[in-house]
């Protein structure tokens, strides 16, 4: 997590608007280096009964729930329903998350979005990103992913448990994420 800039209240959750100081190093101006500024919004902590009350799955010892959603969204429309279910799409930050997702997906439906997506700011393709800012770990990616094809922007986890980028654009179902204090029973 970020030190948040600001914080405020919206319904019952309570969101923190975090600045991302990112170096962008132009290749017309040698040695020279420009900041800018990104904003992020993290949400902060449910309590945990919203997980039950939403009807999320729990794995215990997690400080999050995941849900997955059996509707057909391009990946913006799906982190907006995300948020309005009081989360994220999920970020996939470690190896036992990824395998908590890997079971919250739903074998009739091969491509299935998470929260990742290449940073407007990325110079290399090969930088992505969860929402939460954190780096996606290049050993999630299948073979020769992330590849450069047709705009790919976004993460989808793929029916053999890998990351593949896609164009945001392709509707597909998705997982949400919602994070709780303390750790799950
Ligand atoms: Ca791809």
């Amino acid at each position: 997590m970020f030190d948040c800039d600001q914080i405020y209240m919206e319904d019952k959750i309570c969101y923190c608007l975090a600045p991302g100081y990112v170096p962008l190093s132009d290749p017309m101006i040698s040695g020279e280096v420009t900041l800018t500024t990104h904003s992020y919004i993290h949400q902060i902590y449910y309590d945990k009964s919203e997980c039950f009350t939403r009807n999320y799955t729990i794995f215990s010892g997690t400080n999050y729930c995941l849900k997955f959603i059996a509707t057909l969204a391009p990946w913006p429309d799906a982190e907006q329903h995300c948020k309005q279910n009081g989360g994220h799409l999920v970020s996939a930050e470690t190896p036992d998350k990824l395998n908590h997702i890997r079971l919250t997906t739903d074998s009739n439906y091969p491509n299935i979005y998470l929260g990742g997506f290449r940073p407007a700011e990325a110079t290399d393709n090969s930088v992505y990103r969860w929402i939460n800012h954190e780096r996606v770990d290049n050993s999630f990616w299948r073979p020769n992913e992330p590849n450069s094809f047709n705009r790919e922007s976004v993460v989808e986890i793929y029916d053999n448990g890998l990351l593949n980028n896609r164009n945001k654009d392709t509707k597909f179902t998705f997982i949400c994420e919602i994070l709780v204090t303390g750790l799950m029973g």
